[in-house]
């Protein structure tokens, strides 16, 4: 054993480790980080949001500081900046958003990869993004607008809210990757972010040296630097990647995205397949940097977008439907409540529940670092509001009207839902789907055709033979999140 752990030796510092301090005074000479430093890093922290400022002043001056790997030595940690200017960015990768095609993630691409032998290949890249979490006014005479209207509310919902996260190849979250139980993935992250970073597979039983908590299990990936993960998958379900570097910061910036492992016999198949991320955000008010050191967020995102920008999913009557609810908050549960359906709780961050333990209800507690996934029949076409069911959370900005009639924001999302087509009776099957539901044979209609499961074929990133189309674009229209700087003509690949 002693020959395994001294691999970590160069990056863990294992021979410095102190133990128990045997004094206080000793361990401060020491340079162990001591109430003092805790004292100075608050009072550093609002400082972050100022920073961008600060490097705009100084364009090149102290990034050999920034960017120095941080917490070896007993210096005072660095405050990194939202963004490096002298790290250009990579725009993303020619295969972001064309993955397998089996799930739909509103908002957000998924991931395509390439063949290295039988290896499926993916890039992501951390990199500052900027994301409008709000659009603005929801388009006249759409869902939202005529809701809103009818409701007599529309204060504030035709403010832009446009912020400057962390995301990957653009996107914030990060784009879902797809894979098959049994397939051997790479993934090749490459850091453009301002400060050293790595990446975890949450939930996935990967070997210890995969695990990517960044200075324990491997070195940090510095700025500027790729670093190349490879594991088989062996499970089935719905889990996720994010930071495990400086978490409370990095993952509260958005450094977290989908990892969705479908079964290699094309079991747990369902007609509409969602995939929804829960984030919480706290924003001073007019600042556009996130607070990462609040414990009261004030708002709230499905997929980086708060209502009335977040998606119309479609679904028709009879329909077996998935929703996988994953939550990447850093504090709070969100009890997720769809109205008009009763659904059952088929899987969890561990994977699928077997049919004897799954249990029904509408409304799920997802708790910080938890997936739930649920499926249900909708029995009535019509306008399906789901929403968290902590009120806080389905508005925006503590909402400024607390006396008035405020509109619906956060983590709310509306369901379209169409009749029965001609011929198919509105509920076949009865509405609770039991586990031979999602295979049974539902899907009729352009919308159903089945997902393809099984491996993907050789250049799935193009065909996609099994995508579905997506859900009615967001009411606020397009996305706009970007990479923050012009790109700079490195090709897809460039950089790794
Ligand atoms: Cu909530």
């Amino acid at each position: 054993m002693e020959g395994f752990f001294n691999r970590f030796l160069p990056w863990l510092g294992r021979d410095q480790h102190p133990g128990p301090p045997e004094t206080a005074p000793a361990d401060h000479a020491a340079g162990r980080p001591g109430r003092r430093r805790f004292l100075a890093l608050t009072a550093l922290a609002p400082l972050f949001a100022a920073a961008p400022a600060l490097a705009k002043s100084e364009p090149h001056d102290g990034h050999g500081d920034h960017v120095s790997p941080a917490g070896h030595g007993g210096h005072s940690s660095p405050v990194f900046p939202w963004r490096n200017p002298a790290i250009a960015l990579t725009p993303p990768p020619r295969l972001t958003g064309k993955g397998e095609g089996v799930v739909m993630t509103p908002h957000v691409p998924t991931l395509g990869y390439e063949r290295d032998g039988a290896v499926k290949v993916f890039r992501l890249t951390a990199q500052p993004v900027e994301r409008l979490l709000l659009d603005g006014p929801p388009p006249p005479g759409s869902l939202w607008d005529r809701w809103h209207k009818a409701k007599g509310a529309m204060h504030g919902m035709d403010i832009p809210k446009k912020v400057k996260l962390w995301g990957f190849n653009g996107s914030m979250p990060g784009p879902a990757i797809e894979v098959v139980q049994g397939d051997t993935v790479r993934v090749i992250v490459k850091n453009e972010l301002p400060e050293p970073t790595s990446i975890h597979w949450h939930g996935l039983e990967v070997p210890n040296d995969q695990d990517g908590v960044g200075g324990l299990t491997q070195p940090p990936i510095q700025p500027g630097a790729s670093y190349t993960y490879e594991f088989t998958v062996h499970q089935v379900g719905t889990f996720m990647y994010h930071s495990s570097f400086n978490e409370k910061k990095q993952v509260g910036m958005g450094l977290g995205g989908f990892f969705i492992i479908h079964p290699a016999d094309g079991s747990r198949r369902v007609d509409r397949d969602y995939a929804i991320l829960l984030q919480e955000w706290f924003f001073l008010p007019g600042n556009e940097y996130v607070d990462v050191t609040s414990t009261d967020p004030n708002w709230f995102t499905m997929n980086g977008k708060s209502a009335p920008s977040t998606a119309v999913l479609t679904a028709r009557v009879g329909q077996t439907v998935r929703l996988r609810l994953a939550n990447l908050s850093n504090m709070h549960a969100h009890p997720i409540h769809l109205h008009g359906v009763t659904w059952r709780v088929t899987g969890t961050e561990g994977g699928p529940i077997p049919e004897s333990a799954q249990w029904p209800g509408n409304t799920v507690n997802v708790s910080p670092g938890a997936i739930r996934d649920v499926e249900f029949t909708f029995t009535h076409p019509g306008y399906w509001h789901m929403h968290c069911h902590k009120l806080h959370h389905v508005v925006n900005a503590h909402a400024s009207v607390p006396m008035g009639v405020m509109p619906m924001g956060g983590m709310t999302m509306l369901f379209e839902v169409a009749p029965a087509e001609a011929g198919q009776p509105p509920d076949h099957g009865g509405h609770v789907p039991t586990a031979q539901g999602p295979q049974a044979g539902h899907g009729h209609g352009p919308q159903t055709a089945a997902p393809h499961a099984g491996h993907g074929p050789d250049a799935p990133a193009e065909a996609g033979p099994g995508r579905k189309q997506p859900p009615a674009p967001s009411p606020g229209g397009q996305d706009r999140e970007m990479p923050a700087a012009p790109h700079t003509g490195h090709g897809p690949s460039g950089g790794n």
